[in-house]
């Protein structure tokens, strides 16, 4: 049986991380059995979420527990899809983690009012006296890490309107199919539907979430995602 280890629900999504999500899709398409637990971000392997439990085999990070399932299970996410459009897929799933991320990140860390209504509250469980010093430090890391990346450097509009332009990419990629590349979920699909999905919660105020709610194919597939993986939570994604 397959451990994974997540967050939990928070901002009324399935998990506030969407790499986690994506493995939970990652998993559901798999058809393997799995567990959920929380985890101690602390102690995960790599200091960070998602990882997995295989049977005494664990792996951390969602790309290679995607190369685990599909190395171990022999599963083949993308089977009956040609090589451009695997290639595609994988691009697409690359936008959205390591550049539509950092600006998910700076709306979510870096503006006060969503900062104070998501991200604080995971600190919640923190002595109050030592909680302040621990969510400054935190959040200084956290600003290192973006200007490290570089979306750090760039202003807020600047910002918006790279991940706009990211979002409409997706958008017309999507086009009028149910999934990324025809009728049936691509592995890249776990990824744009987990970050689809963070980027359209109304739990957080985010002109880029304004926008890319005018993209009706893009709520759309956010939907169908929630109705066929997470339908427990249709209700709450769209309505928090
Ligand atoms: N490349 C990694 C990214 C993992 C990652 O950045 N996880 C973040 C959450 S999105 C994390 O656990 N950060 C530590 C923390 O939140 O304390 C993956 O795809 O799994």
């Amino acid at each position: 049986m397959i451990t994974l280890y997540t967050f939990g629900a928070a901002f009324g999504l399935p998990d506030p991380r969407p790499v986690v999500t994506k493995t939970e899709v990652l998993l559901k398409l798999s058809g393997l059995p799995y567990q959920k637990k929380r985890a101690n971000v602390r102690k995960a392997p790599k200091g960070k979420l998602p990882y997995i439990d295989d049977d005494g085999t664990i792996v951390a990070d969602s790309t290679f527990i995607r190369f685990h399932l599909e190395d171990k299970h022999g599963i083949d996410f993308d089977k009956g899809f040609i090589p451009e459009q695997r290639g595609v897929a994988w691009a697409v799933e690359k936008l959205f983690e390591d550049h539509l991320y950092w600006a998910g990140v700076d709306n979510r860390w870096m503006v006060d009012t969503n900062f104070d209504k998501g991200p604080r509250r995971f600190f919640d469980p923190i002595p109050s006296p030592v909680r302040p010093l621990v969510i400054a430090m935190v959040r200084r890391q956290v600003k290192r890490n973006m200007w490290g990346h570089g979306m750090g450097r760039h202003s807020r509009a600047e910002i918006l309107r790279v991940s706009a332009r990211g979002m409409d990419a997706v958008a017309d990629i999507l086009g009028a199919k149910p999934f990324l590349l025809g009728d049936r979920p691509c592995g890249a699909d776990a990824t744009a539907f987990a970050f689809i999905a963070g980027a359209l919660t109304p739990f957080f105020d985010d002109p880029a979430r304004d926008k890319a709610m005018k993209r009706a194919n893009l709520v759309a597939y956010r939907d169908r995602g929630m109705a066929e993986w997470f339908p427990q939570f249709a209700k709450r994604a769209v309505s928090v």
